[in-house]
């Protein structure tokens, strides 16, 4: 962890520049008729979950280029989480993915103690190989052709539940790696009917106060078609497998221009929203970081799930899932925290009065306008009040720069390798 005095220092400098920014916005927004304060406390009680693997330098199918002090353990990766989750206050939860990050459970409770964190979602893999695996997942896991192979993707699952179970974890999400790369291949039918009888399997060894999160990705590993495409299949299964399984939806998982938002109303709607891997995409990746390309549709999401608050039952898992290439991942991953805070800051000041009524009145512009100047807000003061309230950095990246943590776990860390491609 960092040095509380660092933290602290850097915040003395810069707090009263902040407090002045602070209270001229909190003014702005008054006569907007909105309670900064208010505002402020909703977003110093979100939180978003790191995924264990985030903080490791991903790569691409070229190459993978690692960074100085990379963690080797998921002890490490905690250490780093910890820190993420201590400059910005916004990360409290990890989720971790196995056989990756496989340990004795006592241990890694023990270390999230140390390092203030908690487990969010368990991800199965079933789209690798491991050392000394019986059958292999080259041609699929869940809707292989194999009964054998399917029944050890299956157990994988039921393991990854039994370890989350002694971690305080409460969701499984599935992975797969299943589709084809040439038409005819497969059948589509009977590949789905495969995936269904084996999802069916996983779900019936899940505890009664857990969800299951499937999550649609209409290309990659498989290039011509996956088994969970769309949010059509997606919202599929969650039908066919009962009222603890949801959909999760991932940003960077759909073509360009497709309208994500509307994609989070129907799901909302449907009941069946389980959460968020939130990352951002230029073209068909799923890897850059939350809010690099297109804070707007960010903002666009947030603002159907302000709306959709207080909705019985309403209770989406947020995530990031990226993948740093070129930058250090911890400081991707404070940004991107901090990316969705400021999503989700402006979607709570759209006047939703106004926008009702411009909506019943078909004024098109206005409503767009209504949505307009929420975004436009700079609410940086809010999210930096946030942190400063509760002992976080006001700016955690130069702050975790000044602290040399990344100089200083790389004395005692391995250096990577970094031969072959990466995740993806
Ligand atoms: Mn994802």
């Amino acid at each position: 962890m960092i040095d509380k005095s660092t933290i602290t220092a850097a915040n003395e400098a810069a707090e009263a520049a902040l407090r002045a920014d602070y209270d001229a916005l909190g003014e702005h927004l008054s006569r907007r008729g909105i309670d900064i304060a208010a505002v402020k406390d909703k977003v110093a009680a979100y939180g978003i979950a790191i995924p264990s693997w985030g903080v490791g330098t991903g790569g691409t199918r070229f190459a993978r280029f690692p960074g100085t002090g990379e963690p080797a353990t998921i002890f490490d990766k905690l250490d780093d989480c910890g820190v993420i989750h201590q400059l910005t206050g916004a990360t409290p939860r990890v989720s971790l993915h196995i056989p990756w990050d496989d340990a004795d459970p006592a241990d890694l409770f023990a270390k999230a103690e140390e390092t203030g964190l908690a487990f969010d979602a368990m991800n199965s893999n079933t789209f690798q190989d491991q050392p000394g695996q019986a059958h292999s997942y080259k041609f699929g896991s869940l809707s292989h052709t194999d009964a054998a192979t399917r029944a050890q993707a299956v157990e994988h699952n039921l393991y990854c539940i039994e370890l989350g179970r002694k971690i305080g974890s409460k969701a499984l999400t599935i992975w797969v790696g299943d589709g084809s790369n040439f038409p005819g291949q497969t059948s589509f039918t009977r590949q789905f009917d495969r995936y269904l009888d084996s999802a069916r399997q996983i779900y019936a060894g899940l505890p009664d106060d857990w969800r299951l999160f499937t999550e649609h990705k209409m290309f990659e590993p498989a290039f011509y078609s996956t088994v969970v495409q769309d949010w059509g299949t997606n919202y599929m299964i969650a039908q066919a497998l009962g009222e603890r399984a949801f959909c999760l939806v991932d940003l960077g998982h759909h073509a360009p221009n497709v309208n994500i938002e509307m994609i989070v109303a129907r799901l909302i709607h449907a009941g069946k929203l389980g959460g968020f891997h939130f990352n951002d995409s230029k073209y068909g990746d799923d890897d850059l970081d939350t809010g690099a390309i297109d804070p707007y549709r960010l903002f666009l999401v947030f603002n159907e799930l302000v709306d959709a608050e207080g909705t019985p039952g309403f209770d989406p898992a947020h995530m990031l899932d990226q993948s740093h290439n070129v930058t250090d991942p911890i400081e991707s991953l404070m940004n991107s925290a901090m990316e969705v805070q400021r999503a989700y800051a402006q979607a709570l000041l759209v006047d939703r009065g106004a926008l009702g009524g411009y909506q019943d009145d078909n004024d098109a512009l206005m409503a767009s306008e209504t949505l307009k100047a929420a975004f436009r807000t700079d609410v940086t003061p809010i999210l930096r009040m946030a942190r400063l309230d509760k002992g976080a950095a006001i700016d955690p990246v130069p702050a975790y720069r000044r602290s040399c943590y990344r100089a200083t776990v790389a004395e005692a860390r391995p250096k990577a390798d970094g031969s072959g491609g990466g995740i993806v």
